[in-house]
């Protein structure tokens, strides 16, 4: 067999890819054939993301995909969670898609009581914060009330991508649950959630199966593109969901910390746990692969050192991750701690100044660096400690996976304060298994274990496949 060509689309907070994965009928290849940037963008006091800039640059990488490597077999499309646009009555977009960063959420939930909070959270399996799409919603209906009223179609972005590209309209079942709008239980949105909040249901898609196909590409874009006409299919389109399938596990039950602009840190569960002690320990159920459950915490994670960086580059001079890391260890002075998930730490102006503010202390930028090592591998040793005893099970490894599985001072002292091993990589988790879902769907006889690019893709998922 030839070489066949399977495109992901990995579009994160800070960075849109797409890469090819190259199946030779026995190893992928992942090969990274597009990169630009991403941001959102501030217009009058509100973060919208700029989702036509997306679009055109995976319409880029698309084409680059297909120059190289020749026609495309098929997309599969993984995207950060939570965030949406707004289609109208003549299936148009209303407005670019606000980030989850703006203050509506934090609005709208400072109105709910605890017992509204847990009611949600027992309703659905996923826990309140301000940035779930839910609250984002109310936060539209009540602050941006146009855009509402005139809301006939919601679509998360890997939806909206999707649609863009195809026409479809269809939702997928990982980046539903961030809403908070899905009950976990059962897959299906939660009539609690819809009157409680007396949404308009309709707004939400039908639900996609994995491995279902979408649509497939227009065919005015692949004239415009002069590519070939392929599928669009159903992938764990969570970036987080796809990043799991690839978790390289020696056993059914293990640890993952997904690490980009958010640390999730969890593990892979076939049924939801929606208790008292899952809501109070700041759990959630969130959806995975082929219907398995990703029961994690949603922790701040590379966005602090991020916002670090950019700071220190303000004024001109680049800074390498090795650079950081080396004026972190050079710092000889006690180290504070403080808990990245502060609110202070969201969106800040200038994110050393916050962390000074919060820790009480004139922080040099040494200190800050080695302050944020210490506190992101304490807030990661607390929420596995959490994990274990959540779901009565002992872990001894960790796997770090995704672009912040670079970091090996974090790794090591992940390790060193948790007492157990890490395993790092791959770096392109979120593509691999958003490839390693489309491969499968192709070629049902395929034992995808003998894939070498995804050394171990863990074993019991595949099976499901
Ligand atoms: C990770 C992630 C998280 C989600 C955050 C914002 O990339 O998808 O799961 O909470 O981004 O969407």
């Amino acid at each position: 067999m030839g070489i066949k060509n399977y495109v992901a689309f990995d579009c994160g907070n800070s960075s849109i890819r797409v890469l090819s994965g190259l199946f030779d009928g026995e190893r992928i290849k992942a090969e990274l054939v597009h990169q630009v940037p991403n941001e959102a963008v501030k217009v009058n006091g509100i973060f919208y993301w700029d989702i036509l800039y997306i679009f055109r640059e995976l319409q880029r990488g698309l084409q680059k995909c297909y120059l190289e490597f020749g026609p495309v077999e098929s997309v599969g499309i993984s995207t950060w969670g939570i965030d949406f646009g707004l289609l109208g009555e003549s299936q148009q977009l209303l407005g670019n898609p606000l980030c989850y960063r703006n203050t509506f959420g934090e609005i709208i939930l400072n109105t709910l009581s605890q017992k509204e909070k847990e009611k949600l959270f027992n309703a659905t399996g996923i826990l309140e914060h301000s940035m779930n799409s839910l609250y984002q919603l109310i936060g539209i209906k009540e602050y941006l009330p146009e855009y509402y009223k005139e809301a006939k179609q919601l679509l998360l972005i890997p939806d909206l991508l999707a649609w863009l590209f195809t026409g479809r309209i269809c939702g997928e079942p990982t980046i539903a649950s961030t809403t908070q709008i899905l009950n976990m239980r059962d897959w299906t949105y939660s009539s609690e959630v819809i009157n409680h909040f007396n949404l308009n249901d309709s707004l939400l898609p039908p639900l996609t199966k994995h491995g279902d196909v979408y649509g497939d590409l227009k065919l005015d874009i692949a004239d415009f593109l002069k590519i070939n006409v392929c599928p669009f299919v159903s992938v764990p389109s969570h970036d987080t969901a796809s990043a799991v399938v690839s978790v390289p596990a020696e056993r059914e039950k293990f640890l993952f910390i997904s690490s980009g602009t958010w640390s999730l840190i969890g593990t892979e569960l076939e049924e939801p746990v929606i208790n008292s002690d899952v809501y109070t320990e700041g759990f959630a159920n969130e959806g995975g692969a082929l219907g398995t459950i990703t029961f994690l915490k949603n922790s701040a994670g590379m966005h602090i050192l991020q916002n670090i960086k950019k700071e220190m580059e303000k004024g001109g001079h680049k800074y390498s991750w090795d650079e950081l890391v080396s004026m972190a260890n050079s710092c000889r002075s006690e180290i504070p701690i403080f808990d990245p998930n502060d609110s202070s730490f969201f969106n800040p102006v200038n994110m050393p100044d916050a962390i000074s503010a919060n820790t009480n202390r004139n922080l040099t930028i040494e200190e800050v660096l080695a302050a944020v090592y210490l506190s992101l591998a304490c807030s990661y040793r607390d929420s596995i400690e959490k994990i274990e005893k959540l779901t009565d099970t002992e872990h001894k490894v960790i796997h770090i996976v995704g672009g912040g599985c670079k970091n090996s001072n974090l790794n090591q002292i992940t390790s060193n304060l948790t007492g157990k091993d890490i395993i790092a990589g791959p770096e392109e988790a979120t593509s691999l298994g958003n490839i390693g879902i489309q491969l499968r769907r192709n070629q049902p006889d395929l034992n995808l274990l003998q894939i070498s690019a995804v050394p171990k893709m863990q074993k019991r998922v595949l099976e499901l496949l």
